[in-house]
C-alpha cells in the first residue's frame, strides 16, 4: 500500500486486508493512514505489528495467513489461518467474497478477499465427508447433497 500526500493532506483507511510477502508492505509519506483488523508482514517476525510513522492501527496481526497455495496464486485461507473469523464485520457492504461465497461465514468475516466456508466446530465433530468431482466451491461436504470438491473445503 502506498499512502502519498500531495499538496495538503490525504488519508487512507484500510481494514480486513492481508499485506503479506511483498517486501515493503506499507509505504507512507506526507499523509495519514489507518490500518485495522489486517494481517501485515512488517519484515520483523516477532508476532507484533510495527507500522511506519504516520500510520495508525489496531487489531492487526503479523502472522503467516496460511494461504492454501500461494505459489500457485490460490490465496484462499485455510481453516487454521489467523485470518479466519478475525475481520471486522461492521465495514462489510458486499454479501459475498471474490468467489461469490457468503462473506460472513461462521462467526465473523475473515481477513482477506476470500471467506473460508469451513467452520472448525462442524469439522471437528464430523467423521464422514462426502467428495465429488462435480461439486462446487463453498460446499460443506457433510452430505451427498452438498459434497466437497476434490480440493476440499475452502
Ligand atoms: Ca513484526
Ligand atoms: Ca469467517
Amino acid at each position: 500500500m502506498f499512502s502519498l500526500g500531495t499538496s495538503g493532506s490525504s488519508s487512507s483507511e484500510i481494514s480486513n486486508t492481508i499485506f503479506w510477502n511483498n517486501g515493503e508492505e506499507i509505504v507512507q509519506t506526507d499523509a495519514s493512514a489507518s490500518v485495522n483488523y489486517s494481517i501485515i508482514d512488517d519484515d520483523t517476525p516477532d508476532g507484533s505489528v510495527s507500522l511506519p510513522a504516520g500510520v495508525t492501527g489496531a487489531n492487526n496481526l503479523d502472522s503467516d495467513p496460511l494461504f492454501l497455495d500461494a505459489a500457485n496464486n490460490d490465496l484462499r485461507i485455510s481453516a487454521s489461518s489467523p485470518a479466519f473469523d478475525a475481520g471486522l464485520n461492521d465495514i462489510i457492504s458486499m454479501p459475498t467474497d471474490l468467489f461469490g461465497n457468503p462473506r460472513e461465514s461462521y462467526t465473523s468475516v475473515d481477513i482477506g478477499v476470500y471467506e473460508n466456508q469451513c467452520p472448525d466446530a462442524v469439522y471437528a465433530a464430523a467423521t464422514t465427508f462426502f467428495v465429488s468431482s462435480t461439486a462446487s466451491d463453498g460446499a460443506t461436504g457433510l452430505s451427498w447433497g452438498d459434497p466437497l470438491t476434490l480440493a476440499g473445503c475452502h
